[in-house]
């Protein structure tokens, strides 16, 4: 895939994973035909700075688009993920309008946002530093993350923010957030998922949401944008699959 901002505004369906190990080898172990791309988890895994530098160099050598889930939407994360050379960002609990906003200026170059100019990676260390300054906005891919109730409230004007490229549902955080809402005025998991897939549809956004394996996929058709588990669950997966099907090996022969 050439651009992946292109494939996802075009609502083009894209099946990435997270990537928690914070190495190289987990990225270049990810790089395998049924990954559309990879997100690097840096809000709740270990990854550094300086390691999700050598992450996406291990994704570039795959040709394995790459997306950095930053902690928060402060300019700090999101400029070094773009800065070391991530084709975008991901960022968690997104509120309302003002936050969306925050992460488009954070994320965009002038006119369109203030993301500082520097010589890094993603610029070949300056020596592309002008091309990049013009053109970023055609390749950073801006993906914003709803997982609170009042996220939910907002999701049209979140939707509906210029630059955003993609909300992404995180349904974990969604579920906790919506214990705190009082029983009477509570929505379910589903219809709060529900009304921000017609917040999106309606802003004509791309919509994405996190599953922790595939065996729901059939459910998700009108989510264009999956990441479907982590390097680390999927190992426990095959770690106990194994395991599981040697036990019954043994019960079947011993
Ligand atoms: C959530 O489910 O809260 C997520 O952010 C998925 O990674
Ligand atoms: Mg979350």
């Amino acid at each position: 895939m050439k651009n992946l901002k292109e494939a996802v505004t075009n609502r083009a369906p894209l099946v990435g994973c997270f990537v928690s190990i914070p190495h190289p080898a987990s990225v270049e172990a990810c790089a395998i035909d049924c990954v559309d791309f990879v997100c690097f988890d840096a809000e709740h895994a270990s990854i550094g700075r300086e390691t999700m530098e050598h992450m996406l160099r291990a994704a570039d050598c795959r040709q394995l688009p790459a997306l950095v889930r930053v902690p928060d939407a402060t300019t700090g994360w999101i400029g070094w993920a773009l800065d070391a050379g991530a084709q975008g960002v991901v960022v968690p609990r997104v509120e309302t309008e003002d936050d969306a906003r925050q992460v488009v200026r954070a994320a965009y170059f002038a006119p369109r946002g203030q993301r500082g100019v520097g010589i890094a990676r993603g610029s070949s260390y300056g020596a592309q530093l002008r091309t990049i300054a013009q053109s970023a906005h055609e390749r950073t891919c801006v993906i914003v993350q709803i997982e609170t109730f009042t996220g939910v409230r907002n999701a049209a004007c979140i939707a509906n923010v210029p630059g955003i490229d993609a909300v992404f549902i995180g349904p974990f955080d969604l579920a906790q957030s919506l214990l705190a809402v009082p029983e009477s005025e509570r929505p379910s998991l589903d219809d709060a998922i529900a009304a921000i897939k017609k917040a999106c549809d309606v802003a004509g956004r791309c919509l994405g949401i996190f599953r922790p394996d595939d065996s729901d996929r059939h459910k998700w058709s009108g989510f264009p944008l999956l990441i479907i588990g982590t390097d680390v669950t999927f190992l426990q997966m095959g770690i106990r699959s194994s395991r599981s099907s040697q036990r019954s090996k043994c019960s079947s022969t011993c």
